[in-house]
């Protein structure tokens, strides 16, 4: 079958050209899933042309929450959400600093409805695309802070910050702890922030590395209710499936891939977005003319992130 099989050139003895048939030990895997699986044999290369192997089928079929790995394997995500829950109990105010398009203002909404939902006092900045442009630096931060009332003692960022070196420094001048939550690339130096939550960063997190700005703070959210419950702090009366709308807004505006936990993420999201349980998204809905029982993720692109 040709997805299977791609045909690399290759240099021959006299330096011409030759063509040679490499199907780059796809067709040994297909085979095991089909047998494994008993799966046609059409449907298994198509599979594997996907990169899903024997030991991923069953999410791939299932996508069922159950398949998302565990958040703490990120890196700093412990020393986060005990700082997030230090500002809970100590009434701190949190100030999460976003960005101006979907991924970014989901990432926000989904961070501050699960923090304020377990008594956590927020602020929420969206840096304006024109007035303020993209990312978290010194000049968002000061009008940032500007919008809270004082006692900011955390604060973090979603969908931007990893290089965010100078920012992060004037933060901790002022006595503020940074937690940076971000998908983009970084640079040579990270910021000293208490904690920089970015799968791109480390390479054995390359299974989470197509995750979206609203991917990565879910992660934090759902480390933060499970480090609460644990520890009895609190998390309990959270559902975390309740801001999975969240996730597939921001996570297919984003235009990621859609493979591995982010089709888990937004398989599952979209039926909570057809619930249409908010009033904005309602809103956005019946603007853009959609019906909600058949939505699907091409809406969000085409339709409601314009
Ligand atoms: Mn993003």
């Amino acid at each position: 079958m040709y997805i299977a099989v791609c045909f690399r050139k290759k240099k021959g003895k006299m330096g011409n050209k030759i063509w040679d048939c490499s199907s780059d030990g796809k067709e040994i895997i297909a085979e095991e899933l089909s047998r494994g699986k008993s799966l046609p044999r059409a449907i298994a290369l198509y599979l594997v042309s996907r990169g899903i192997g024997l030991k991923d089928v069953d999410a791939y079929f299932d996508a069922s929450l159950d398949y998302l790995s565990d958040p703490f394997r990120f890196p700093g995500m412990e020393i986060a959400v005990k700082r997030l829950w230090k500002a809970v109990v100590s009434r701190e105010q949190i100030l999460i600093h976003g960005d101006y398009d979907t991924d970014g203002v989901t990432a926000t909404a989904l961070l501050s409805r699960i923090l304020e939902r377990n008594g956590a006092i927020v602020t929420n900045f969206l840096p304006h695309r024109f007035d303020d442009g993209y990312g978290f630096t010194p000049e968002s931060l000061v009008k940032a802070l500007e919008t809270t009332e004082g006692n900011c003692g955390v604060l973090v960022t979603v969908d931007c910050g990893i290089n965010s070196c100078e920012a992060v420094e004037e933060a901790s001048r002022r006595g503020i702890d940074v937690i940076i939550t971000d998908h983009h690339e970084p640079g040579n130096v990270l910021p000293d922030a208490i904690a920089n939550i970015n799968p791109k960063i480390h390479p054995e997190l390359a299974d989470l590395h197509n995750l979206s700005g609203v991917g990565v703070a879910f992660k934090l959210a759902h480390a933060f209710l499970d480090y609460g419950r644990r520890t009895s702090l609190g998390g309990f009366l959270t559902n975390l499936e309740d801001v999975l709308d969240f996730v597939a807004l921001g996570t297919v505006a984003d235009i990621v891939s859609l493979l591995g936990e982010n089709r888990i993420l937004v398989k599952q999201g979209m039926e909570v977005l057809k619930r249409q349980v908010r009033p904005g998204v309602r809103a956005l809905i019946e603007v853009a003319r959609i019906t909600g029982g058949g939505m699907k993720p091409s809406d969000i692109t085409f339709k409601l992130t314009p």
